[in-house]
């Protein structure tokens, strides 16, 4: 993509309704933009990013086993009120009427209509385990929407409920969301902590959030300082195996958010006890019979007894994992991606596209990236230098290629490494082929 055709509106100056560093950088960077308080749209570079947090999302959840649907966001108040929730939720479920007056709403979860859909189509053990996900906007009237994607009111998840015959079986369920989600979360560049956690209003008593460590998290942590020497990236995807020592492993350790963790109770020696702040980017839960019961949602056993499903919901929140990943990995000049999220691996800067030798190289090198298939973003305007460096450090790709009429002399162009600020040399002819992959 050539930046002088790309719609990429950055900011100069900080947005002062922006707390913290992901929320100044997303708008800064020209990724979103605010529509009202806690609703954003998603401008190119942003939904880049955000699909591509969704692609890796996808393929977890594909190679667990689960398989893709996609629900309304408009669901019918009276399969809430089958469930009892419609009364519960309370304010920050978004109530809506439609023409002939019936009451609707804008989905924050999809537990009943989950429910529905399974009621109707599977009667007999035969047809389980089954795990059913989508990728779908959710709405909650939170009541302090903030800190930009990252508490918003409109925000993307990956929701996906498991249906099974016996709680064993249901357990089982659970346990390869966890596998999936310590795999997924290890994929997007991020360390996360499984701990126990409240189900609140969706129910049950086995439930973990998986949290991101960074200073601007939303809740305090207490985990044992073992976790550091923990990497979910070794996790292998065996999900036909007994998953309960994995699982053991990952809990055998002391982690809480604050409204679980109890100073006087805390088993972990002060001295082996960290603290810290955390960002919730995922959520999963084991309740059993609760929307089953009360919906009629069971199947025929293997005795013929006809028994209630036991069901898990699992959560990820894709739009929150934009800034989650940005709180986790920035600096001063912005933001530093992740390779695996980037909206683009490479950006490529003239330094002088005043210089007709210059730009005819850095154009061939264009030409070229695109040709290896690399995802290029290609600094081509008419700016400073400076300008050109800044706003690339701004929006983090991982690595930056500089070409200007002294390295055209040498036949060399410049590499930094984002991340490291890193700078290597090396010959023009070889450039592509140092960010092509095989
Ligand atoms: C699990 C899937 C649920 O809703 N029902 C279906 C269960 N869980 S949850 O914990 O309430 O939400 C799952 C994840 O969604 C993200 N999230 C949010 N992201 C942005 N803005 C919000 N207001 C918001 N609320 C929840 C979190 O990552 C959470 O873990």
């Amino acid at each position: 993509m050539r930046l002088s055709k790309y719609f990429l509106p950055t900011l100069k100056e900080t947005p002062s309704e922006a707390k913290i560093a992901s929320h100044r950088l997303i708008l800064r960077a020209g990724m979103v933009r605010q529509a009202s308080a806690g609703i954003y749209s998603w401008l190119p570079l942003g939904l880049k990013v955000l699909q591509k947090i969704e692609a890796i999302v996808r393929d977890e959840q594909i190679a667990s086993g689960a398989q893709e649907i996609l629900m309304p966001t408009i669901q019918s108040a009276d399969l809430w009120r089958e469930s009892g929730r419609y009364e519960d939720y309370g304010k920050e479920m978004l109530r809506i009427q439609d023409r002939h007056k019936r009451d609707m709403l804008y989905g924050p979860t999809n537990e009943e209509q989950i429910t529905d859909i399974v009621r109707h189509a599977i009667k007999s053990y035969k047809d389980l385990p089954k795990n059913l996900f989508q990728i779908q906007w959710k709405f909650r009237d939170e009541i302090r929407p903030r800190f930009g994607v990252m508490r918003g009111r409109e925000f993307l998840m990956k929701d996906n409920y498991s249906f099974d015959l016996d709680e064993a079986a249901g357990r089982h369920s659970y346990n390869k969301m966890f596998l999936a989600y310590l795999r997924t979360f290890a994929r997007l560049g991020l360390k996360t902590i499984p701990m126990a956690a409240d189900a609140g209003p969706i129910g049950g008593d086995l439930s973990h959030e998986f949290i991101v460590l960074a200073p601007t998290g939303e809740s305090e942590v207490f985990y044992h300082k073992g976790f550091e020497d923990f990497d979910a990236m070794g996790e292998a995807a065996v999900y036909d195996k007994d998953l309960q020592p994995l699982v053991d492993r990952w809990t055998s350790l002391y982690a809480a958010t604050d409204n679980k963790h109890d100073a006087a109770a805390c088993p972990v020696k002060s001295s082996d006890l960290k603290t810290g702040r955390g960002i919730e980017v995922g959520h999963i839960f084991f309740f059993g019979t609760k929307y089953s019961e009360a919906m009629g949602a069971t199947v025929q056993g293997q005795d013929g007894e006809t028994t209630p499903l036991q069901m898990g919901s699992y959560g990820i929140g894709v739009s929150r994992l934009v800034g989650a990943i940005i709180e986790a990995s920035h600096d001063d000049a912005g933001i530093i991606w992740p390779e695996a999220v980037a909206p683009f691996q490479v950006g490529l800067i003239n330094v002088r596209s005043d210089n007709e030798a210059s730009t005819k190289a850095a154009d061939a090198l264009y030409a070229e990236f695109l040709k290896a298939g690399v995802e290029v973003l290609y600094d081509d305007r008419d700016e400073r230098p400076g300008a050109k460096f800044s706003n690339m450090d701004l929006i983090g790709l991982p690595f930056a290629v500089t070409i200007g009429p002294r390295g055209l002399e040498t036949g060399i162009a410049e590499v930094k490494n984002r991340a490291t600020g890193e700078r290597t040399e090396i010959k023009l002819s070889g450039v592509v082929k140092h960010f092509a992959k095989p």
